[in-house]
């Protein structure tokens, strides 16, 4: 049985947004096509959710600049601007078809993840330091599912994590790569990921293809 991952489709990771990855609008029509067209038995979504104090912000950060690279509790971590603070507007779904099919329940299942301020959590799966799950895994092998398809935002960091767990606890994993957009703070860094999801097993694929 085959699950759909949606990604963060945040409104702060799309242009305006607190964090907007270039161009992520461009992946709207892409998870809309899926959703409702693409015959996923199960769709599960994730929503970064930081408290607003979170150790991922610059801002809790003195000194720390925006993009740079500092440490959260022994792991590096990259100094991210304020977003998708919990109950705030950019932490909510875009509008269209992906807030949709989650007030219909179309998407079946949301997983918060980055609500720990001392660890931050690029997976949907688990966080950076691997210490806590976020009942994804269990939930989709409750269901039956053996195969996920992942797209979203952003490819360099929630994604890719979320499609390497995926493969690591066992799942035949698919990357979307129209469905999905970078951040790219080194101009290279999606297709860094792109190479790195392909050597440890991610099918990449266009929609299409799906
Ligand atoms: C993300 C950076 C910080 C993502 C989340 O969704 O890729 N990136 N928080
Ligand atoms: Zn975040």
């Amino acid at each position: 049985m085959k699950a759909l991952i949606l990604v963060d489709l945040q409104n702060d990771f799309l242009p305006g947004g607190a964090l907007a990855v270039p161009s992520g609008d461009e992946v709207l029509p892409v998870a809309a096509r899926l959703i409702e067209g693409g015959g996923f038995p199960l769709i599960v979504a994730t929503q970064d959710w930081h408290p607003a104090n979170h150790g991922s912000f610059a801002s809790n950060n003195p000194g720390a600049k925006v993009g740079s690279l500092g440490k959260l509790h022994g792991l590096d971590q990259v100094m991210w601007p304020d977003h998708c603070v919990q109950g705030t507007n950019g932490a909510d779904f875009a509008e269209g078809a992906v807030k949709d099919a989650v007030r219909s329940g179309r998407v079946q299942r949301v997983f918060k993840k980055g609500t720990d301020v001392s660890v931050d959590s690029y997976s949907g799966f688990f966080d950076n330091g691997r210490r806590k799950s976020t009942g994804l895994s269990d939930y989709l092998k409750e269901k039956g599912v053996t195969e996920v398809v992942v797209l979203g935002l952003a490819t360099d960091y929630c994604v890719k994590f979320t499609a390497l767990d995926a493969v690591a606890e066992g799942f035949k994993t698919t990357f979307v790569k129209d469905g999905s957009r970078a951040v790219n703070l080194s101009p290279d860094d999606e297709t860094r990921a792109i190479a790195e999801m392909k050597e440890k097993g991610v099918r990449i694929v266009s929609s299409r293809e799906v």
